[in-house]
């Protein structure tokens, strides 16, 4: 049957082929040429604006091998949707390939299983029922560089987030077509990038068995409704609806079921969060317990006007913004013009799904000139809101606060 919807489905395996027929090929740029730049508001916040990534628009450079771009917060007003040329992206290890060939690109499914899948891309595309979900992507240090005291780690903006539609194929439905063997307790992840050297270690990350069959964790092949972006994963990323982006695994060539907990260091080692309310604890405290970071927490955030700006005494000052829930849907979001003493709620605009950024638009009136300090908060599907305070942590992880601005109204 030929609807639209087959018609799309033939389009994008016919752009994901052709996105590399002889190749999707790339290098790391050549940074000598001199570039405009912007100051993130927090020490050693100066970012360089580089065009000089492949497929890749206007982007804040954080570091250049492994890349580290930041997606200019300006971004975010103008649409629910990051666009995937400017979405940020995060690498770790040095050795990411240059080149891919979709046509030869497999995926391996293996281990603790009845028996060992294969899978290439136009299997995935046309034997497994496809899913789309809009979800954002937000790595776990996403503001890191916000941090007082300063933690080691990229010092990343508000900008290492970004929301999509995910299109592709349900993690369950893949395992089960290889068959999960009983007392498997976890499936891990690792895609087509490496160190540099030997000695470090591999970037793999590991769910829960239940989390991997939950059938929302999906085998993504399309953002936005085109191919990944080869520094978004080309040609395949796990996405992780509601968790932070470490568990995201990009070029995605490798899926292992396990049967006993695994060690590795991204899992045992890096991305412990402490296990307290808001992974939050006071600088220098020891002896706390830790856990590996999984779910995302509600954040709301000004897009229209930026700290400083200028707003007309005695008119109404249209406000708008971005939200998102976390692991749950936003269910309100509000806005104080007077440093959070008073609150009203904010229009909220289309649901694209509980996963997904959510747009809000309200105003406020300068009713005198001077200091307006404006504030935004989100509340969850859960009743979760941020923290009047920000929450600290030795990683950087997990940022969370409302955030405010001050404008001037003249
Ligand atoms: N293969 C691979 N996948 C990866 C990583 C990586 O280093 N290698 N980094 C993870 C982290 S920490 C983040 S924040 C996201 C970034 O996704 P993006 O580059 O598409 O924005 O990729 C995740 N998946
Ligand atoms: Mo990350």
């Amino acid at each position: 049957m030929i609807d639209g919807y087959n018609i799309r489905r033939r389009q994008l395996l016919q752009s994901l082929m052709a996105a590399s027929a002889g190749c999707l090929t790339w290098g790391l740029p050549d940074l000598a040429r001199a570039a405009n730049a912007i100051t993130l508001p927090f020490e050693n916040g100066l970012r360089e604006l580089t065009t000089a990534f492949p497929q890749k628009g206007e982007m804040l450079l954080v570091r250049s091998r492994p890349p580290l771009l930041e997606t200019p917060f300006s971004v975010f007003d103008q649409g629910v949707f990051t666009p995937n040329n400017q979405f940020f992206v995060r690498w770790h290890l040095a050795s990411i390939p240059t080149s891919i060939d979709a046509r030869s690109f497999r995926v391996r499914v293996h281990g603790a299983v009845q028996h060992e899948v294969v899978l290439g891309l136009a299997e995935l595309s046309r034997e497994f029922e496809r899913v789309e979900v809009a979800a954002v992507n937000q790595c776990a240090g996403n503001s890191r560089g916000f941090f007082k005291p300063r933690v080691a780690g990229g010092e990343w903006g508000n900008g290492a987030m970004g929301n999509a539609r995910w299109t592709g194929v349900r993690l369950k439905d893949i395992l089960d077509r290889a068959g999960v063997k009983a007392g498997a307790v976890q499936v891990r992840f690792n895609g087509a990038d490496a160190g540099a050297i030997p000695a470090t270690p591999d970037f793999v990350k590991t769910l829960s068995v239940d989390r991997a069959r939950d059938g929302e964790v999906m085998v993504a092949f399309a953002m936005n409704g085109k191919p990944l972006p080869f520094l978004n994963g080309f040609p395949l990323r796990l996405v992780v609806p509601g968790w932070y982006s470490t568990y995201w695994v990009k070029m995605l060539n490798d899926i292992e079921v396990i049967d006993t907990p695994d060690t590795n260091f991204w899992m045992a080692k890096a991305y412990q969060i402490p296990d307290t309310p808001n992974a939050n604890v006071s600088p220098g405290q020891s002896g706390v317990k830790t856990v590996a970071i999984t779910r995302m927490v509600p954040r709301s955030f000004i897009t229209n006007l930026s700290d400083g700006s200028v707003v007309d005494v005695g008119r109404p000052q249209p406000v708008r913004g971005i939200a998102f829930g976390g692991d749950a849907g936003v269910r309100e979001v509000h806005l104080s013009a007077d440093n959070g003493m008073t609150w009203t709620p904010a229009k909220l605009g289309p649901d694209y799904g509980k996963y997904s950024f959510r747009r809000w638009e309200a105003s406020f009136l300068p009713r005198q000139a001077g200091q307006f300090v404006l504030k935004v908060k989100a509340v969850n599907d859960n009743g979760v809101q941020q923290p009047d305070k920000p929450n600290w942590n030795p990683g950087g992880y997990m940022r969370n606060v409302i955030e405010s601005m001050t404008v001037v109204a003249a």
